[in-house]
């Protein structure tokens, strides 16, 4: 793989992974278990890395476990603005955010669990938010319900925080008929505009133009409704990026552009990615809002988010916020996980430590120990919301369970504006049916 200087090999790079060509195919080889499909492994892995991200933001300072020096602290403070803010929410909203953030947790957690199992034959890509509720429900505990949103490909999050559906979601990770895209999109596609989610997104970066239009619809009808862009500190490297946020400055579009740093782009370390510490210093020369929070406090991201849709519904354009946090599995799927084990940890690309203390700083516990503190919760309120999540995700999957499988005319009846004409017509020179 490596030449007489040391140098990796392209060429015999992308002849072991079973791809040619672009650099483009490399990062997403790179990505996407590099180590497992192909066998590289430490200096060469760190090389191929390095290859993926070559150009002017290719940074130096990355080392193992560098995530830990961005570790919040274990408490989500109870002092201070974003506390005082967030507490002087009624109860019930406060409670529904923890409700919200464990259907979450749970929901993931349970699907991964089946996934491991094999009992219900799941496949296809699955991209867990797991430790990063907070930033979803932080900032769709801010927003209202005709807001819109642009999610990612990592979204069940943000779904369920908007109000998605859970029976409708898990029939379409079982792809049934029963579920969100009739069991024709999966994890990344699903989408339910009744609130404003116009859904999850396998294309990297897709989401800044998506939230600029909706947000623009929303401007030119007065109706002061605001598109929401999620994003990874990946697709913050994408030249989009910098052009969105610099066009809606320009036209003053009310979008909230949330970066989600989870410190990795599949498995290239952000530091190899951004040419600064943070990503929100890529726009910090386009003189508008700039939120920097612990994306593990739920406080501070509810509080950043308020303001940006305050200063959004004042007609005075967009905000950034970047919201840090960390993915505990995989990038896609859980790699070395047994049934009931978590699989978070052993991946090439980070440090078993940074993981720990990254979970050590779960966004559910901290937030749980912050309802207690301010006398707000009582823990067996807590532990029956808990309760009620988890039994709201076990129907769901006796839900999907008791789906039918999609039939094969839905292929063109809902992708065909002709599609019932054209699948009567298939139908019936087959023989088979007729719609
Ligand atoms: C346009 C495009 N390029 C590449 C990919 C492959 N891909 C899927 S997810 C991903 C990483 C995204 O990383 P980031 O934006 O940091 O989000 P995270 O996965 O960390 O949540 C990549 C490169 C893609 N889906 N779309």
């Amino acid at each position: 793989m490596q030449d007489r200087g040391g140098r990796i090999n392209r060429r015999a790079l992308l002849k072991s992974m079973g791809a040619a060509g672009a650099t483009a195919t490399v990062i997403t080889s790179c990505g996407d278990g590099m180590s497992r499909t192909s066998g590289i492994s430490g200096a060469e892995f760190r090389k191929s890395v390095r290859l993926a991200t070559a150009g002017p933001g290719g940074s130096k300072e990355w080392r193992p476990g560098y995530a830990l020096q961005f570790l919040p602290p274990e408490e989500i403070p109870t002092r201070g603005a974003d506390s005082d803010t967030l507490s002087s929410e009624p109860k019930q909203k406060l409670l529904d955010f923890y409700r919200l953030m464990a259907t979450s947790r749970k929901w993931e957690t349970t699907m991964k669990d089946l996934f491991l199992s094999g009992e219900d034959g799941l496949y296809g890509s699955f991209h867990t938010y797991v430790g990063e509720e907070a930033v979803a429900v932080g900032v769709m505990g801010a927003l209202n319900e005709d807001d819109y949103i642009a999610s990612t490909h990592r979204g069940h999050g943000h779904l369920i925080a908007k109000g998605g559906d859970l029976n409708l979601m898990s029939a379409e990770i079982f792809f049934k008929e029963s579920g969100y895209n009739k069991g024709y999109g999966g994890s990344m596609h699903i989408t339910d505009m009744s609130k404003g989610i116009m859904g999850m997104n396998g294309i990297v970066g897709a989401s800044f133009y998506m939230a600029a239009g909706a947000a623009m619809r929303g401007m030119i009808r007065g109706t002061k409704q605001v598109g929401v862009a999620f994003f990874g500190d990946g697709a913050a490297a994408s030249p989009y990026y910098f052009s969105a946020v610099r066009s809606c400055k320009n036209l003053e579009i009310p979008v909230i552009f949330v970066n989600e740093n989870n410190f990795q782009y599949m498995s290239i370390p952000v530091a190899d990615t951004s040419p600064t510490k943070y990503i929100s210093d890529f726009t910090k020369g386009l003189d508008l809002p700039h939120h920097l929070v612990d994306g593990n406090d739920i406080a501070a991201v509810y509080n950043a988010t308020r303001q940006a849709v305050e200063w959004a519904r004042a007609g005075k354009g967009p905000s950034v916020i970047e919201a840090m946090t960390y993915r505990w599995y995989d990038h896609s799927g859980f790699a070395g996980a047994r049934v009931a084990e978590e699989g978070a940890t052993g991946l090439p690309y980070r440090t078993d430590e940074e993981v720990r203390g990254w979970m050590s700083r779960d966004p559910i516990p901290r937030y749980r120990r912050w309802l207690l503190a301010k006398g707000i919760a009582e823990e067996a309120e807590l532990d029956s919301i808990e309760e009620q999540a988890q039994r709201a995700v076990d129907e769901s999957v006796e839900f999907a369970r008791s789906g039918r499988d999609p039939q094969p005319e839905a292929g063109v009846l809902h992708t065909h504006a002709d599609g019932p004409v054209l699948a009567s017509q298939f139908y019936n020179r087959k023989g088979v049916v007729s719609t």
